[in-house]
């Protein structure tokens, strides 16, 4: 397997990433994503909540990291952020706050300006999350509500912020094997590759226009997993949505195939995901090690000079 000697190549085999989810603002969303059980356009019986308030993220935080998570992503179901000033700065300092803590911390918000990537960035932000989801081609079978070039921008308001990018795609929307080359295409031949590219396969929500599609093959996963680390031999390729379906065995294969992050924690933003004490289990077997958060040296010393004017 080609992936296996490239990810060798790249990085530390036995390292993997953990990284938690939590969903700080649910449901009710105007865009109409096909695969979105957080749609107000679809009936999937999610109930909408509005911001949760920092006592409870925060608490969310530090149980992710006692956990043994060591970033921490946070998603709201918005187009974008535009006109929501009291929510986005309540974020940036949910971000601050768990940047002290000594995490990762990575948010998913939809749609960015210059202006609030680079208010994200001074908060302490690591990473943004914004997926590209399938080839260009593709797209408007299943998002007609904003574009894959509006998409594009994002990306390029992260970058510019000095933000890492994170981005990639689902599989399984009905898409041909072309459109997952096209959407592997495009995040390999953008100006810098994104530093980690999740890889999910469609968890298809009753009440959802994709709620009958055929669930992804293991080796479907496979496949694209090895093929995003050839591609972007240096990204973090992220097992993401779908893996509470595969058995210890396939996500072996996917870890041997190139993958070396996943999403711990019990729930992805609306939906179930692997069991805590089994994923620990399944690094014991796999002789898998927990990779350590990692910062770039100005962020770290701002980090010790937090911690030592806290204590
Ligand atoms: N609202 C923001 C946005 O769309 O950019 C952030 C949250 S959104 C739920 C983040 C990503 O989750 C989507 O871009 C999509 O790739 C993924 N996602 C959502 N629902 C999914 C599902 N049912 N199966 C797999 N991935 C899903
Ligand atoms: C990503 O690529 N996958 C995560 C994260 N980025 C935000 C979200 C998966 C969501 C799966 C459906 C749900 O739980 O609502
Ligand atoms: Fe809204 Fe994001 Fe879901 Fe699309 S993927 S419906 S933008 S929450």
């Amino acid at each position: 397997m080609e992936s296996a000697q490239v990810h060798r190549y790249a990085h530390n085999f036995r390292e993997v990433q953990q990284c938690t989810l939590l969903s700080i603002k649910t449901g009710g969303c105007s865009e109409d994503c096909s695969y979105c059980p957080q749609s107000s356009r679809y009936h999937t019986g999610l109930k909408p909540h509005k911001l949760m308030t920092k006592d409870a993220v925060m608490q969310a935080a530090k149980q992710a990291k006692e956990a043994g998570s060591t970033r921490f992503c946070m998603g709201a179901a918005w187009r974008d952020t535009v006109g929501r000033k009291t929510n986005f700065n309540q974020i940036l300092e949910y971000v601050k706050e768990i940047r002290d803590m000594g995490m990762e911390v990575c948010c998913t918000l939809g749609m960015l300006e210059k202006q609030q990537a680079l208010e994200l960035k001074k908060a302490g932000l690591t990473a943004y999350n914004h997926n590209l989801d399938t080839s260009k081609e593709y797209y408007p079978n299943i998002i007609t509500t904003r574009t894959y070039d509006e998409r594009l921008e994002t990306l390029q308001h992260v970058r510019e912020a000095g933000i890492n990018v994170c981005s990639g795609g689902i599989i399984g929307l009905g898409e041909a094997v072309e459109d997952r080359v096209g959407l592997l295409h495009t995040l390999a031949t953008l100006p810098t590759h994104p530093e980690s590219v999740p890889i999910n396969a469609l968890v298809a929500v009753k009440g959802t226009p994709l709620q009958d599609q055929k669930p992804v093959e293991i080796w479907e996963m496979i496949r694209m997993i090895a093929t995003a680390r050839i591609v972007m031999p240096k990204s973090m390729v992220r097992l993401s949505a779908g893996r509470v379906r595969f058995s210890m065995p396939e996500q072996a294969l996917c870890f041997l195939a190139g993958a070396n992050s996943i999403f711990t924690g019990e729930k992805l933003l609306t939906t179930p995901n692997n069991d805590y004490d089994a994923d620990q289990v399944m690094f014991k077997i796999l002789g898998l090690i927990p990779k350590a958060p990692s910062f770039t040296e100005e962020e770290a010393e701002n980090c010790d000079e937090a911690v030592s004017t806290s204590g």
